[in-house]
């Protein structure tokens, strides 16, 4: 290679966009203005240069052939997915007329839909937050992922506040409960492995032996959404046998007798029956957890998606406190670590641009509800504006979404990179940036660093970035607020507190120039209490539940569909259902990468033997699983790492591309869970029979 040509090359430093606890430091490579690799900060020590397969491929998914590159306006019916060409100033100019039609009569007819497709602050909520606040839009409860764990870290723990994942490393006990790590949170998998080969014990607890519980020292392969009962039951254990820190548990903690009374309620012969696994599992645990130091937990999202999902967090979320795990940098818990931001909301996305505000409150839609909210919502939702989701893809209950969605008097807009299955029944169709494009600055959970994204290439095609397009809405509505001119830049400026302790002393500047920063956090931060809750203390028993007339002490509470809390439906669908996120796919993103898919090879469920023998399924064959909600097809494979009584199905295919057009979604409900107002996807009752076939729209899978 030439100087000139090794000249020529640059490197960018980036962040992951995705929503990931992981939310890795990437170092973008240029050549002649192109993307040639995307690789991981060697330098930043949770991403510590390795990149998970999918992100490695993110130039690929960024020149995709079927990048959606112009504004394109429908021309077929609703969801054929037909399109014409048109320009932006012909887009914008309808699409802020139309908005404007219905504002006039009730800006609440209008729903912004989005998530996390990326997860920075400036192509997230910054400018698209402001626009539909300022216009009086119905506002989105944005639930669809993990509002029922935080309802129960905020409750017991007074926020998303935990453990450092860097700490995981030091740990003598790391419980995994509920996270298959090695998909969903890899780097975390690295601390772990580090603590394993310093004599660390790792127990899994999850229905499935996945890939991580394969590779940890026990796994408690219990029933889905029976985790409170174990927690509940651990405690029992703890305090029978005198394993408690009193100390920690007199001066930090609040509503021990509360507690106590409550575990009682869950003798381990109990739990056993509850979560399907020996009453010796519940004892071995509890002692293993009450003896050693430092303990911490791991958990992800896995076990709050089912009706009791909140107080499942709160159960497990009290265990540190009772053991004192908190004392040492090692030990306590991590779920999310999003409420140690130094994040100023209000100024970011302005809700005091709500005509009317504080005293008017536009309604509230709930995004897991959004089929529910499409066909009944009073007054009807008349316009919607997707960004950065996927929601007829991966919304529940697919029935009903398509129903919403295929709605002739429903105007729709879809910002996106790909036709997905939402944009298919877009009225007008926006081409986004990718995250190579833009500029971002990023929200975290899983770990303590603030990230700079810097974009690499310019924009392809004609795309243009989410605050870009929301920038040229406002004007053209007439917003002229300087919130809604404000710039990319300006927009991180107001997200953070830069005045902050945690980050005193850094500018936007220095973290552009560095890519990434660690936050200042105190390396035991709870080891002397102090905890954000309205107490100070770890809340076993929660006020501001009993005021709002809940249950104050976590319990554990029964699946709306299972086998021994619905008899009656588990006797047309006796099989329990799962659908944890796929290793090669992040949620739906990525499932049209050829590369990525032809590694998932097609949708696949996973089925115990007995399970298998009982309906004539043999391995290998075409299956549907259905329910009184919907049906679609698989793969399945016959196998023991499943538990007898529930089958898995991994996430979360294009409807478009999976075999009857259907994915898991057609047969997942719309209930609720028990706080926080949460998706249950993961209760879920089903049956399974054999198929004819595994064909496609676009062919055989
Ligand atoms: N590769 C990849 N990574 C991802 C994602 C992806 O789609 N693909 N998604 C990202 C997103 S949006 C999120 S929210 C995170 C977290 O995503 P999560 O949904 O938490 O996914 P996992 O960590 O895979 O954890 C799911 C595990 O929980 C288990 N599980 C299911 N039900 C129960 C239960 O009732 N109790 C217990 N104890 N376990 C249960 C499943 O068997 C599975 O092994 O991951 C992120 N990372
Ligand atoms: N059955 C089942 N369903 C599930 C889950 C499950 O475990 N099982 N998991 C649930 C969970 S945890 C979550 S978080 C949700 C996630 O659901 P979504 O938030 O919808 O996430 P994705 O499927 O990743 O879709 C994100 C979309 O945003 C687009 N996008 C990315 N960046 C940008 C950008 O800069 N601008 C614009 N305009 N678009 C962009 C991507 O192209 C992609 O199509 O799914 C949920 N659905
Ligand atoms: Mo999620």
């Amino acid at each position: 290679m030439s100087t000139l040509e090794v000249a020529a090359e640059r490197l960018v430093r980036g962040a992951c966009p995705h929503d990931c606890p992981d939310t890795c430091a990437l170092h973008v490579t240029v050549r002649d203005g192109r993307v040639i690799k995307v690789a991981g900060d060697p330098a930043h020590p949770t991403t510590h240069g390795a990149l998970c397969t999918k992100v490695s491929r993110y130039a690929e998914r960024t020149y995709s052939p079927d990048r959606v590159l112009q504004p394109m306006k429908r021309a077929g019916r609703k969801g054929e997915g037909r399109f014409v060409p048109v320009s932006w100033d012909e887009a914008l100019d309808d699409i802020a007329a139309r908005l404007g039609r219905v504002a006039e009569r009730d800006p609440q007819r209008i729903l912004p839909y989005s998530y996390a497709g990326t997860m920075g602050w400036v192509q997230g909520e910054g400018m698209a937050g402001r626009f539909f606040h300022r216009l009086g839009a119905s506002l989105l409860d944005r639930t669809i992922c993990s509002s029922a764990g935080m309802a129960g870290m905020a409750h017991t723990l007074g926020g998303a506040v935990g453990m450092d994942v860097e700490r995981y490393a030091d740990a003598q006990l790391i419980l995994i409960w509920g996270s298959n790590s090695i998909t969903s949170n890899l780097h975390f998998w690295t601390f772990a492995q580090q603590a394993k080969r310093r004599g660390a014990t790792l127990v899994a607890i999850d229905p499935y032996r996945s890939d991580t519980a394969a590779k940890c020292h026990r796994h408690v392969a219990l029933l889905p959404g029976t985790d409170a009962a174990l927690a509940l039951g651990m405690m029992q254990v703890l305090i029978a046998e005198d394993l408690l820190d009193h100390d920690y548990v007199a001066r930090h903690t609040l509503g021990f007798e509360a507690l106590a009374r409550r575990a009682a309620e869950y003798p381990p012969e109990r739990v056993a029956r509850i979560c399907g696994i020996d009453a010796g599992e519940v004892v071995e645990l509890a002692r293993l957890y009450g003896r050693t130091r430092p303990a911490a937990i791991r958990l992800n999202y896995g076990l709050q998606r089912c009706r009791g999902g909140a107080n499942a967090v709160r159960a497990i979320m009290s265990l540190p406190a009772l053991v004192g795990a908190w004392r040492d940098p090692a030990g306590g818990a991590l779920l999310s670590v999003s409420g140690m931001l130094p994040l100023t909301p209000q100024r970011h996305t302005r809700p005091d641009l709500i005509p009317g505000w504080p005293a008017h409150r536009p309604r509230t839609i709930n995004m897991s509800a959004i089929g529910d909210a499409l066909l009944a919502a009073d007054p009807p939702i008349e316009a919607l504006v997707v960004y950065n989701s996927n929601p007829v893809a991966v919304a529940p209950d697919s029935e009903k979404v398509l129903q919403g969605f295929a709605r002739e008097d429903l105007f729709t807009v879809v910002i996106e990179h790909f036709q997905t299955d939402t944009a298919d029944y877009a009225d007008y169709l926006l081409p986004a940036t990718t995250q190579l494009e833009h500029f971002d600055v990023h929200r975290t959970y899983g770990h303590c660093y603030l990230l700079a994204n810097e974009p690499a290439i310019a924009p392809l095609g004609q795309a243009r970035s989410n605050s870009d397009i929301f920038r040229a809405l406002a004007q053209r509505m007439g917003f002229d607020d300087p919130a809604l001119a404000a710039s990319d830049e300006q927009i991180v400026g107001d997200a953070i507190d830069w005045g902050d302790a945690r980050v005193a002393g850094l500018t936007l500047a220095q973290l552009r120039e560095r890519g990434w920063a660690k936050l200042d956090i105190a390396a035991a931060p709870f080891a002397d209490g102090g905890f954000p809750t309205p107490s100070g203390k770890c809340e076993f028993h929660s006020a501001r539940l009993a005021a709002a007339g809940h249950d104050p002490v976590p319990d554990w509470v029964p699946p709306y569909e299972s086998a021994a809390s619905n008899p009656a439906l588990a006797a047309h669908y006796p099989l329990a259902l799962i659908s944890p996120p796929a290793r090669h796919f992040m949620n739906s993103t990525f499932v049209n990468v050829d590369s990525l898919r032809r590694t998932e090879r097609e949708p696949a469920c996973e089925i115990h033997p007995t399970d298998a023998a009982a309906r004539g399924i043999v391995e290998g064959e075409a299956v549907e699983l259905r329910n009184e909600r919907g049906a679609f097809r698989a793969r399945a494979r016959v196998s023991e790492r499943t538990r007898p009584g529930v089958v898995v199905a991994w996430g979360v295919w294009w409807h478009k591309l999976a075999p009857g057009g259907r994915n898991v979604n057609a047969v997942t409900s719309q209930a609720l869970t028990d706080l926080g107002g949460g998706p249950t996807f993961y209760d879920c009752l089903i049956e399974v029979a054999h198929a004819d076939g595994l064909e496609t729209r676009s062919g055989v899978a």
